[in-house]
């Protein structure tokens, strides 16, 4: 069994060695623990840190594509390079490593694909009243668009099976938290949640500049991806809601009309007329975004299968490359060999 522990950085060389110092390089029930960083682009020595702290693989976007994007390049490399389990992780040391146990205990046990770890926001210091209530009101909103049980969405300390990485398929370019939370729930991906520490604060989030940027970003990307999910639910209620406010207006005029002073309100008539369009509008786009959610379940389905044949077939990971275990050269054989990256070298090691 193999665990590999991924982190998404961009310009982290600063707080880097500290969260790899702390990483295990032996957890019960893996035969090997391998660490892989995903650098997005960075600007800073974040690759020269990685690899003279004895990261074994590292993904190397060419320019920055955003967390999203690093994390499914992550976990695309990780299942390519053979992990059982992946573990996500911070690469700011804001959660506790030695809860890694913890998090990938219910994956051996065979009880969930994916576990989240539940910082429990009212412990953190750091987190003023506020931030702590809109984090929950968040869990919750996402709780209920996910029908799942997990209590801190926006946690990004995380463990998926195989299964989970094959099935995940994110799209958003600006968070995979919510989003892979959601198409968990929707998908064949049980979820369980366990409660792990946080650390002490090393610097500001480089997410989300402020509190109001936090809620902001956070509510538009609950609201498209669950109208993604469920295109219908979500345009269908504005579409009655819009409805039942033209009847306000057009109950008016009706009132007025039966009193014989219908003329003198023409303007409830039309202003009920104008709400009454953007109903059928909102419902022939609930209409539209059902087809289309139905084209997704067949492209998400091609995609999983896709996935199963290139790692049947043994296709490298894109823009790998190996790290340095132990601080020294790449290592060319044995267990952080370099996956192969030509035909012939993969037919090579093919049994
Ligand atoms: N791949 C990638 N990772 C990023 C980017 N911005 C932040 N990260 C990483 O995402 C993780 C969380 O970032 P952080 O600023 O601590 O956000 P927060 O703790 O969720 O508020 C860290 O490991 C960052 O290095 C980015 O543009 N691309
Ligand atoms: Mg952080």
């Amino acid at each position: 069994m193999k665990l590999i522990i991924q982190i998404p950085c961009f310009n982290e060389e600063q707080t880097l060695p500290t969260t790899l110092a702390d990483l295990p390089r032996e957890v019960e029930g893996f035969d090997t623990v391998e660490w892989l960083v995903i650098d997005d682009g960075s600007k800073d020595r974040t690759l020269d840190v990685a690899r003279a702290n004895g990261v074994d693989h590292i993904v190397k976007l060419t320019n920055n594509k955003g967390l999203a994007a690093g994390f499914q390049a992550g976990l695309d490399a990780c299942l390519k390079l053979g992990a059982d389990v992946i573990v996500n992780t911070d690469a700011d040391n804001q959660y506790d490593a030695s809860y890694i146990p913890d998090l990938v205990a219910p994956v051996l046990a065979g009880e969930a694909d994916m576990v989240v770890g539940d910082r429990q926001v009212e412990k953190i210091e750091h987190f003023s009243p506020l931030k702590v209530r809109l984090q929950k009101l968040g869990s919750a909103v996402v709780r209920r668009a996910s029908e799942t049980e997990i209590a801190d969405a926006t946690s990004g300390f995380r463990a998926y099976n195989r299964e989970a990485a094959i099935q995940l398929a994110v799209v958003s370019r600006f968070t995979y938290t919510l989003e892979s939370l959601i198409q968990a729930g929707k998908l064949l991906v049980a979820t369980k949640h366990v409660p792990v520490s946080t650390n002490e604060k090393l610097r500001e989030s480089r997410l989300f500049p402020s509190m109001w940027a936090y809620v902001r970003r956070n509510t538009i990307s609950i609201f498209r991806i669950y109208a993604q999910y469920e295109p219908m639910r979500v345009f269908m209620s504005m579409a009655a809601l819009l409805f039942l406010l033209a009847c306000i207006p057009w109950g008016r005029f009706f009132v007025s009309w039966v009193q014989g002073e219908g003329a003198g309100h023409v303007q409830s008539l039309i202003f009920g007329g104008v709400l009454f369009t953007a109903a059928v509008m909102l419902a022939a786009l609930a209409v539209m975004g059902d087809l289309l959610h139905g084209q997704r379940i067949l492209l998400q389905r091609v995609f999983e299968r896709t996935r199963r044949i290139e790692l049947e077939l043994g296709i490298p990971p894109s823009h790998y490359e190996p790290g340095q275990p132990n601080g020294e050269q790449p290592a060319t054989t044995g267990a952080h060999a370099a996956p192969p990256q030509t035909t012939a070298e993969r037919d090579a090691v093919r049994p």
